[in-house]
């Protein structure tokens, strides 16, 4: 039987800090009435959150020059879903996991999907990947998949889509995601017109295999590993896709895939306004896809944007349903550490974003009082909401503090034991 962190263990840690917990609650509660917000509506929303963690990343990342294994790797997906349900025991915040296939194949789906249940956790939308050769692949996705030039090419594209709705609904999906790297190195080495035609003859193939209650979620990108142009590049073609398509495909951002200093609060605001906001890949970056931890390198981009997700849902937007997931890659960090603080820094901006006193916020708008309606809106952003947070984990039977508990339980270092060390450090994300 391998390794989980025993509830009796996660019990202690809270004792420790019960008291101190209860006290900040308090005085944050206070805090707030003052400013007429009730922080019990506050923490029930956030003990309500959810966010999914992709089976990729709780082995460790890698980039193009290097990846460095950590002790204790999952070999596969039953050591990843154990890290899983760990980041989940811990947080109460990540019930769901987003698989990716090839990478999570396996013989017996029954068997995953009872395994994941023992572990208390679920499986969110799947991910397609036409972007790399798998052994004995027939055609290459060299020049591209669902937008490559050659018919036979976009076929098995469509056909491993096709598959990916398969696996996922024995899995329990309701969504599946696709982005493809297709796009052009040289001006001239694709008709960029064209292979757009491509991409949504082949998307249409696969939107009509959805089952009736399935979403599919385009995922939009600017550049990388194409560097002069890409099928799929930004929010606006993605946009044209999803209504060419219709009423099931939704456009999916992911935070690391805009140019740098894009408003990327304001391309949410748009795509919510159509009904037509997929949900995220919440991470962060600095520079380009860097995959780095959601909230550690601009923790107001990610309170901005649950700002306007917020604001979409006090207003009733139609249609309003996004998915939150992760998508980061760890190359540095203990993973599951990594996703344990992403998921609370989500719940963070999101708790951060309910606190804003709106009325206010609209009026000050209403009147161009600038800097009246900036302060609002940050007050929300300055407002150290830890202690509902804590509370809504301790709530949900998880951990006062995660890190702590997660540490003091030498998990990684049982599961070096049980995991046989790998040895080649090759390189690439996974
Ligand atoms: C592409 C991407 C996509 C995943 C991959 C692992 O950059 O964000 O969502 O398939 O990373
Ligand atoms: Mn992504």
């Amino acid at each position: 039987m391998s390794y989980r962190i025993p509830e009796a263990l996660i019990g202690e840690e809270n004792a420790g800090r019960a008291a101190a917990q209860g006290e900040d609650y308090a005085a944050l509660g206070r805090r707030l009435a003052r400013a007429g917000v009730d922080v019990e509506t506050i923490t029930a929303k956030v003990a309500a959150f959810a966010v999914a963690v992709p089976t990729w990343g709780v082995g460790t990342g890698g980039t193009r020059f290097a990846r460095f294994p950590g002790p204790g790797e999952p070999r596969g997906i039953f050591d990843k879903l154990e890290d899983c349900a760990t980041i989940h025991q811990l947080t109460r915040a990540t019930p769901g996991c987003s698989p990716h296939f090839p990478w999570d194949k396996v013989d017996d789906y029954q068997e995953l999907t009872e395994r994941a249940a023992a572990l208390g956790v679920g499986f969110d939308a799947v991910n397609s990947n036409t972007f790399q050769d798998q052994p004995g692949q027939p055609l290459s996705y060299k020049f591209g998949s669902l937008a490559h030039s050659h018919k036979a090419v976009r076929d098995q594209a469509v056909a491993h889509n096709v598959q990916c709705i398969e696996i996922g609904e024995k899995l329990g999906s309701k969504a599946l995601t696709v982005w493809i790297a297709d796009g052009s190195n040289f001006p001239g080495q694709s008709n960029l017109n064209r292979v757009f035609d491509w991409y949504l003859e082949s998307m249409s193939e696969i939107y009509a295999r959805l089952p009736g209650d399935w979403r599919v979620f385009l995922e939009h990108k600017f550049y990388e590993p194409a560097f002069y142009s890409t099928v799929i590049s930004d929010w606006g073609t993605s946009l044209m896709a999803a209504q060419a398509l219709g009423p099931k495909a939704h456009c999916l951002v992911d935070l690391g895939h805009h140019a740098p200093n894009v408003n990327i609060e304001q391309v949410v605001s748009r795509l919510i306004r159509v009904g037509r906001l997929a949900g995220f890949h919440l991470n962060d970056s600095k520079y380009g896809d860097d995959d780095l931890d959601a909230g550690s390198i601009d923790p107001f981009r990610l309170f901005l944007l649950f700002n306007e997700l917020v604001g979409a849902s006090a207003r009733g937007a139609p249609g309003f349903n996004p998915a939150y997931m992760l998508d980061q890659s760890h190359n540095v960090t203990d993973p599951i550490e990594s996703l344990m603080v992403s998921a609370m820094e989500a719940q963070r901006a999101y708790a951060q974003a309910l606190i804003v006193d709106r009325e206010a916020l609209a009026a000050a708008q209403a009147e161009n009082d600038v800097m009246l309606a900036h302060r609002v809106l940050k007050a929300g952003f300055v407002a150290d909401v830890s202690p509902i947070l804590a509370e809504a984990r301790l709530r949900n039977g998880g951990a006062i503090d995660p890190i702590a508990a997660y540490r003091a339980s030498n998990y990684r270092k049982v599961k070096a034991k049980e995991r046989p060390a790998v040895t080649s450090s090759t390189s690439g994300i996974v």
